[in-house]
This record gives structure tokens, C-alpha cells and sequence, in this order.
């Protein structure tokens, strides 16, 4: 074989092994990016930013409703995945996620609220140290009431869990209403009603919030859901919901837009409820470890951060972002609660015996008449 033909199968060879790494038109092969996440939880044109900031991933979303949804489906292998601090705890105490390279995530260093460094994530203290390492926050919230001050009457500035949480257990309610098919949100708010902690282990105290479930189902029938909830209150089919506070702003818009003028949806925070946060973090099984860490970090970038948390209508953790918002929205102690709220607030704690009672008590409440 003469040399010019050599060369020409030489370069045709290459050709061919560099055609493996190149689409048709040329340019590199995408890497997929696999992002999980919650329903209703991201502006609708970030991903698309993010892939037009990084044209070398092709991201792939999905959505869960749960953090207990979620778990489950871990073996299916995602890059980012994004639950509250409670599951992040038991993640990172069960090897599922790995540590982030802080490194790569400049943004974040910057513009993380230094609150989140100091708080308590779990009762476990040597988990409670890591999480950081492990996950950085995307959006959180606190748990309380909406209602439609049209229909019902609470007094003024109450945080009383007994008045409040009274307007989805009085079982003389005429009210048509929803609860979160959630354990930890409806235990919890059963718990708090009943003056106990959300975090309760005690058998005669989680034996009352079981009856009372149960109860309140039998008698006011809820609508049990998640993201469809958002509608429902917003249609005014009821009249009173559990609520995340992001969720009242998404509802407030919903309501505005459908040009429903008499109602008057009002949310109320009661002492000894839920705040949680969601984090970003990485599952051990990830494929694409440096692409997780670049959407993580574009997350952070405060104008992204900005349109992200005024699309979803929950409280940013940064700092930049926060700073552009309409101060009614960050000046708002249930959506942004300052240090003296959050001291009458619990964060989720769990355990293998806390799951296993929690989830055994909620398939009882579902399964009842
Ligand atoms: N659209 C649902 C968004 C859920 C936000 N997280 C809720 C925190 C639960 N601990």
C-alpha cells in the first residue's frame, strides 16, 4: 500500500473514532445530566438556560412528589437529586450520596446564607456537621394553613397549633379541604395540633395523631394530594389546606390570574410547626459527577436564583437572589421567618424506627374507611 493511501485510511480511521464523540452536525457529543426533582419546582425556561450556558449537556428531568416517593427510585441513577434535609440526612448516613466538591461550586460559597451553616439538620450532631459537604440548599419553606378568610374566621396574628390546625380537625367542619399526601406533613401537623412535637416517637402521642386522622378523614373527607392541591384551592374547591408557604404564593398567583375576586386566601404559621430545605446533592451512582456540580453551581448564579424562586414561589437560600425580590415576598416572616420564628419552628429528624412507625401509621390513616 503506497503511502498517500496509508494516510488516507489513517485519516479516515480517525475520522470514524472521532465521529463516536461528534453529533452529525459536527460538534461534540452531549453528556446526559439527569436532574430529580420536585413537581412545580423550577422556572420554566432554567433548564433550558443551563443547557444553552453548557451546550455540552443534555439534561434529562424528572419529578417526584415526595421526599418518600423519591427514595425508591434512587437505583435508577441521577446526577442531581434534591430532598429535604431530613432525607439528605439518612442519604449520606446509607452511602447513597456522595461528598460535592466545593471547589466547583464558587457561586454557592458565595451566595449561600451563612444561616445554613448553623443549623441543626438532624438530632444526629456528626451527620448533622456533614450535611454541608453533602448538599447545598436550593429553596425551603415552612408548614402552615391556607384558608380563604371568606369563608372562615381565625383571630388576628394567632399561632396557636390548636386554633389553627382546628380548621382541618374540627370534625364539625363544614369546610371542604385538602391534606398533603405527605406522612411527615400530615402526622406533623396532627402532632403540632395535638401539642406534640413532629419529630414524636411516643406511642400514646402517635396512637392520638392516628386517630385522629382517621377521624378527620372519615368525617371531612380531604382531598389528599400534592402539586394538584395548588389548583384546588385556587378554583375555590376549598376552602382550607396544609400548605407549604411556597405554595400560598404559587395559589395567591393562580388566583389572580383565574380572576377569583372573592377569595381571600390567607396563610398562617403556627408555633411548633414544620420549616424544611431542600438540598441539592449527588447520589453515590451518579454519572456525570462535574456536570452535577456545574448545574448545581449555575443554580447559585443570583439572577437564575432570583427567576427561579420568584417562578416557584419558595423562599431562596441566597443571598443575591433574596436581595431582588419584592420586599413584601422577603420581608414576609412566614415565607423568610427571622431567627425568632424559626426558634418556635422544628426541622424534620428521622431514623430507621422513626420511618418505619411514620409509614406504617400513614398506610393505616389511607387504608381506613
Ligand atoms: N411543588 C412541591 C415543592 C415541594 C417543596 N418541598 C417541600 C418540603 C418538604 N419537606
Amino acid at each position: 500500500m503506497n503511502k498517500n493511501v496509508r494516510k488516507v485510511i489513517a485519516s479516515f480511521a480517525a475520522l470514524v473514532m472521532a465521529g463516536a464523540a461528534l453529533l452529525p452536525c459536527g460538534c461534540a457529543k452531549k453528556q446526559q445530566l439527569v436532574i430529580y426533582n420536585w413537581g412545580d419546582y423550577i422556572a420554566e425556561d432554567t433548564v433550558a438556560k443551563f443547557e444553552a450556558k453548557y451546550p455540552q449537556y443534555d439534561v434529562v428531568y424528572r419529578t417526584f412528589e415526595t421526599n418518600e416517593t423519591m427514595y425508591p427510585n434512587l437505583q435508577n441513577g441521577y446526577d442531581v437529586i434534591i430532598p429535604s434535609e431530613y432525607m439528605v440526612c439518612r442519604l449520606i448516613e446509607e452511602d447513597w450520596i456522595q461528598p460535592l466538591d466545593w471547589n466547583k461550586l464558587p457561586n454557592v460559597t458565595k451566595y449561600m446564607d451563612p444561616m445554613f451553616k448553623s443549623v441543626t439538620y438532624t438530632d444526629n450532631a456528626e451527620i448533622s456537621g456533614q450535611v454541608l459537604d453533602y448538599a447545598v440548599p436550593y429553596l425551603y419553606c415552612t408548614v402552615g394553613l391556607v384558608y380563604d378568610a371568606n369563608k372562615i374566621t381565625l383571630p388576628e396574628d394567632t399561632t396557636d397549633p390548636a386554633v389553627i390546625w382546628d380548621v382541618l380537625f374540627n370534625t364539625e367542619s363544614q369546610n371542604s379541604i385538602g391534606m398533603y399526601d405527605s406522612m411527615r406533613e400530615s402526622i406533623g401537623a396532627a402532632l403540632n395540633y395535638l401539642g406534640y412535637s413532629i419529630n414524636s416517637m411516643n406511642e400514646a402521642e402517635l396512637q392520638e395523631a392516628l386517630d385522629l386522622l382517621i377521624k378527620q378523614k372519615s368525617a371531612l373527607h380531604p382531598s389528599y394530594g400534592v402539586d394538584n392541591l395548588k389548583d384546588k384551592v385556587a378554583a375555590g374547591e376549598l376552602a382550607a389546606s396544609i400548605a407549604w408557604s411556597g405554595d400560598h404564593i404559587v395559589m395567591l398567583d393562580r388566583i389572580e390570574e383565574l380572576g377569583k375576586t372573592d377569595i381571600d386566601l390567607q396563610f398562617v404559621l403556627p408555633e411548633g410547626s414544620n420549616w424544611s430545605v431542600d438540598m441539592m446533592c449527588v447520589p453515590t451512582n451518579c454519572k456525570n459527577y462535574d456536570g452535577a456540580m456545574d448545574f448545581i453551581n449555575f443554580m447559585y448564579d443570583p439572577e437564575i436564583a432570583y427567576e427561579n424562586c420568584d417562578y416557584v414561589g419558595y423562599s431562596t437560600p441566597n443571598t443575591a437572589a433574596k436581595d431582588m425580590l419584592d420586599p413584601e415576598v422577603s420581608g414576609n416572616k412566614y415565607y423568610y421567618p427571622d431567627a425568632e420564628v424559626f426558634s418556635t419552628l422544628e426541622v424534620y429528624f428521622t431514623s430507621d424506627a422513626l420511618e418505619e412507625k411514620y409509614t406504617e401509621l400513614w398506610n393505616t390513616v389511607k387504608a381506613s374507611a
